[in-house]
Parts: structure tokens; sequence; C-alpha cells
């Protein structure tokens, strides 16, 4: 059913859930976790997650930094959205944010451990397959809108587009 970007009817698609990742890119480094538990546990991903109801995705993003980092981002920016259909039927659309600063001290908590990498040495064989391909295009401050189809952690089929349509 969800074998292909090109047979999604993508303007009446709807997430199942909404969510957000959040890059601090600061001093040529970024901020960047280990995951403990969740969707993509154990990978390395940015900080982010579900959209709490009533919440703006920018508000999202925020919250969950504070609550995975015990941090608050500062200078945010939206840089692109995903939209990901899952072959068992779930789907998530994500709003991807990157901050220029922040408030406090990144430290361990139950969901997360903070990690700081060069912006040119981010270790994308540990993190979400399609990192590689759009993560790159966020550093360059290139709008993306990206529509892939994942079987558990591999990527089935993809439209990365670049720029807004
Ligand atoms: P929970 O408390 O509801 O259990 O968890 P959460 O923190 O609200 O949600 P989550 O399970 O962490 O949400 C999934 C996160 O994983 C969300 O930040 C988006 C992110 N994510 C995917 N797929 C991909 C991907 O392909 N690449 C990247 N970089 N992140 C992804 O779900």
């Amino acid at each position: 059913m969800f074998d292909s970007v090109q047979a999604i009817d993508w303007d009446t698609w709807k997430a199942v859930d909404v969510a957000t990742l959040l890059f601090v890119i600061k001093d040529g480094r970024v901020l960047l976790i280990r995951k403990k538990r969740g969707l993509g546990a154990g990978k390395i991903n940015a900080p982010g997650g579900r959209l709490d109801p009533g919440e703006t995705a920018a508000q999202a993003a925020v919250r969950e930094v504070q609550e995975e980092l015990i941090v608050t981002p500062t200078g945010i920016q939206e840089m692109g959205v995903h939209r990901f259909q899952f072959v068992d039927g779930y789907s998530l659309h994500v709003h991807v944010y990157t901050a220029t600063d922040f408030k406090g001290t990144p430290t361990e908590t139950d969901e997360a451990i903070p990690l700081w990498f060069d912006v040119d040495a981010i270790p994308f064989e540990e993190m979400w397959a399609d990192d590689v391909l759009w993560v790159p295009l966020m550093l360059r401050d290139v709008w993306f809108d990206g529509r892939w189809i994942f079987d558990g952690e591999a990527i089935v089929d993809y439209v990365l587009q670049e720029g807004r349509a």
C-alpha cells in the first residue's frame, strides 16, 4: 500500500503525529543527543518529540530541548519539514528547527545524553538513514521538504525537494 511516494495523495495525507527536531548550532559545533527511549532509541539525533495538545511546533521544539537536555534554545528558526509514512501505517509530520544559542548547561536526562559534534563530523552512520541527505541542506540554509516511505528503519522511497514550493 505504501510502497512509493508517488502512490500517496499528499494533499489529503494527514500524519498520525506531529513532531519536532531542533539542532543547536554554535561555534561550528552541533548539539545532538544519544536517544535513550521512544522512536529511534539508541540512535544519535537532534532533540525533539511529539507535540502536546494545544502546542505550536515552535513551542514543542523548545520544550523538548528543555525536557531532554535541560537547556533553553534561543534564536530558533524553522528550516524545513518532513513527512514520514511508515509501511505499517504510522506516520509523522516533522518540523525541523535550528537555534543559534541556548541558556543553561546540556545535561543528561532519562531521555537523552548530550553530545557535541563539529558540523563537518556529524555521525550520520549512527543516525536515521535520511539525515545524511538533508542535514547538509540545513547547514547550508537551504529550505527542504522531504516525503519519505520507511519500512522500520529502512528508506523504501523518497522525494526531497530543495527550496519552498
Ligand atoms: P514520547 O515521549 O511521546 O514517547 O516520545 P517523544 O519524545 O514525544 O517522541 P519521539 O518518539 O521521540 O518522536 C520521534 C522523534 O524522532 C521526533 O523528534 C522525530 C524523530 N524522527 C523520526 N524519524 C526521523 C528521521 O528519519 N530522522 C530524524 N533526524 N529524526 C526522526 O521519527
